[in-house]
């Protein structure tokens, strides 16, 4: 076949070709023949054996001696958790629940934020739903497993070639008994721009219905007025919404008072009068300081009738007295990563919060050698992950100053890194905290927090400082994403847009101070359908695939190319996947419930005159070969 597409194709047939060709011409190896999905799983190996993960060249590998994770022993019958009170009694009754029980309520965030933080966001779903059926059974006291939306939408989708929605609906099974929890940036669904009304709708009506069970709602720029359509959508599902603040600032500084006390308490009320069922408080940067803690969630206690539920990350270090300082100020739930997932960008330490509760009024009840067991099992996980350790190594202070999020942080450093910007990571901080200033100290979380590195990335690149980019006689091209969020297409700030950079980069023209929403045309959700599916030679679109297609149009349909070719590799081990096999390595692949593929890696030939590697399998015992192109 790929001889044929070869002879056949315009650019061999004109000679014009040169060494590159067959790399860089996808179509020769689009076959007329459907392949089985075993051969396309042998394929992926095989290209990966011989060429390499283009995610892992070049970066750290993990210990020739690191053990495979191990997954503790289930103990006992899988009881009743807080998922079951929700089916039972729906989303009031558990923040009922919540407000009147004692407890420190904890969510694990290990398969969401922990890694997303930690690892770049490529956790893969097999490893996590292997550890599913251990939480359902031996950490059934838990609130919830955060283990959906954020950034892990799209990774799932462009690199770590799996569907997102699979992995929710994998997890939801083999843990029927405590919620299921995502991050949802309101408007801007998982994605990083506001998408139609009817969009949102509907991605909400799928996540509910795949198995989220509560959705924490944020806006990145604190604006309830552009909460709204998520919000109610997740209450018209009965499930639990969660409406969030972000945290940024410092409401002990009086030199910070845009967000002081009042500013926190007047949005609180705005998103219970919006209907939240808990009030979600999330420090995306980790910039809530212990006293400061202490004080708000007093007020917010006070102040507002809802449960709160507290989120932040351990950048500087000392999150762990935060969250001990929220629990004894009242707080209803806090976020905790497991152990080996917890610490620097990430969440604080699980084990360590619940062991600093027991024997107090708000012990957490959880069992503190089934979390130590769980999280030997994620400590040997996340070894599998060594190209996409981050190497920072050491809390920083530094995250006051420049208030970036935890889940930015790394991702930040990697893009100064490929600017060649990467000594001078502490120019792009201080860039970081004027660029802040220069959009008038706005909240920064997804989307707008993106928009803020990409201006300080900017300005660090070209030595720009503060008052050279606000001289209005210094002309200067701006990052897209700047001109759009200043077009007012993420929305609006408390207090507006400063009107002097709103005039400098949209020269002059008008920006929207409405809700973006309000004027985006609902999308033809059929139609779109019909054309997804005739653009994928009939493959019928489902409302997951088309929920995925409306937030990510390219990288949904590049996933859907991939897969044609690789078919299901998420059920391959991670070290395979990342690493593929060498002679004498044998593994097994479950591609459908009770279908295993035994797969044993045999030899490699030589490269033959077309480029070609081929690999010698034993497949369920039987010998196969597959033929791959040499790219090294
Ligand atoms: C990715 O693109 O990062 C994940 C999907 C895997 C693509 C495969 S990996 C082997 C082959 N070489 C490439 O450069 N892409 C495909
Ligand atoms: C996300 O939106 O992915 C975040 O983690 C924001 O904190
Ligand atoms: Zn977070």
């Amino acid at each position: 076949d790929f001889v044929i597409n070869l002879l056949k194709h315009p650019t061999f047939l004109d000679m014009s070709y040169t060494t590159k060709f067959i790399d860089t011409t996808p179509e020769l190896f689009q076959f007329r023949k459907r392949r089985d999905r075993a051969t396309k799983i042998l394929t992926y190996i095989a290209d990966i054996s011989v060429n390499g993960h283009p995610e892992t060249a070049g970066r750290p590998k993990p210990a020739a001696e690191a053990k495979p994770p191990r997954l503790p022993e289930i103990k006992g019958q899988v009881v009743p958790g807080t998922r079951d009170l929700l089916e039972a009694q729906g989303p009031k009754a558990v923040a009922d629940w919540m407000r009147a029980q004692k407890k420190l309520l904890i969510t694990d965030t290990t398969m969401r934020d922990g890694h997303q933080s930690l690892l770049a966001t490529r956790m893969r779903s097999i490893d996590m739903i292997k550890a599913a059926p251990v939480y359902a059974a031996n950490l059934s006291g838990l609130f919830s497993v955060e283990c959906w939306g954020g950034a892990t939408f799209d990774v799932a989708y462009r690199f770590l070639q799996e569907c997102p929605w699979q992995r929710l609906r994998d997890i939801r099974t083999q843990m029927p008994n405590i919620l299921t929890q995502m991050l949802l940036r309101a408007s801007n669904g998982v994605g990083y721009t506001n998408y139609p009304d009817n969009v949102v709708q509907f991605f909400v009506h799928q996540a509910a219905k795949s198995g989220v069970d509560v959705f924490r709602v944020f806006d990145s720029l604190n604006w309830v007025e552009n909460m709204r359509v998520a919000m109610d959508a997740v209450i018209a599902a009965n499930k639990v919404c969660e409406g969030t603040i972000c945290y940024t600032g410092d409401i002990l500084n009086p030199d910070r008072a845009k967000y002081d006390l009042k500013y926190y308490v007047g949005m609180a009320k705005e998103l219970e009068a919006a209907g939240a069922h808990v009030l979600g408080l999330k420090d995306m940067a980790g910039l809530l300081k212990p006293a400061a803690a202490r004080a708000l969630v007093t007020a917010l206690k006070e102040e507002v009738g809802l449960p709160i539920h507290f989120h932040t990350h351990d950048t500087s270090g000392i999150a762990g007295a935060t969250v001990l300082a929220a629990a004894d100020a009242g707080v209803d739930a806090v976020d905790a990563a497991m152990d080996a997932f917890s610490g620097g960008t990430s969440q604080p330490c699980l084990g360590s919060i619940v062991e600093a509760m027991h024997h107090t009024e708000r012990d957490t009840g959880l069992d503190i050698a089934a979390i130590r067991l769980m999280s030997n099992y994620w400590e040997a996980v996340r070894h599998q992950y060594a190209a996409f350790e981050s190497g920072l190594e050491s809390p920083a202070s530094e995250v006051y100053l420049h208030e970036m999020p935890g889940g930015q942080f790394t991702n930040l450093k990697a893009q100064a890194r490929s600017l060649g910007l990467e000594e001078r990571w502490h120019e792009v901080a201080q860039a970081y905290a004027d660029a802040n200033k220069i959009f008038g100290d706005i909240v920064k979380v997804t989307p707008s927090s993106k928009v803020v590195g990409d201006m300080a990335l900017m300005m660090v690149a070209q030595n720009l400082t503060m008052t050279d980019v606000l001289d209005p006689a210094k002309d200067m091209a701006f990052p897209d994403s700047v001109v759009d969020m200043l077009k007012g297409n993420l929305g609006q700030p408390p207090g507006g847009w400063p009107e002097a950079i709103v005039t400098k980069v949209l020269k002059g023209a008008a920006p929207s101070t409405e809700r973006p929403g309000l004027h985006l045309p609902p999308v033809d959700l059929e139609e779109t359908r019909a054309k997804l599916s005739a653009e994928l030679n009939g493959f019928t679109v489902d409302d997951e695939d088309l929920a995925g297609y409306l937030m990510y149009p390219k990288v949904f349909l590049d996933y859907m190319g991939r897969h044609r070719q690789y078919g299901p590799v998420r059920t391959l081990p991670t070290p395979v996947f990342f690493y593929g096999m060498q002679a004498g390595n044998e593994i097994s692949a479950e591609i459908d419930p009770g279908k295993t593929l035994e797969i044993r890696y045999q030899a490699a030939s030589e490269t033959d005159e077309l480029g070609d590697v081929k690999v010698f399998f034993e497949l369920n015992g039987q010998p196969r070969a597959v033929r791959v192109p040499n790219r090294a």
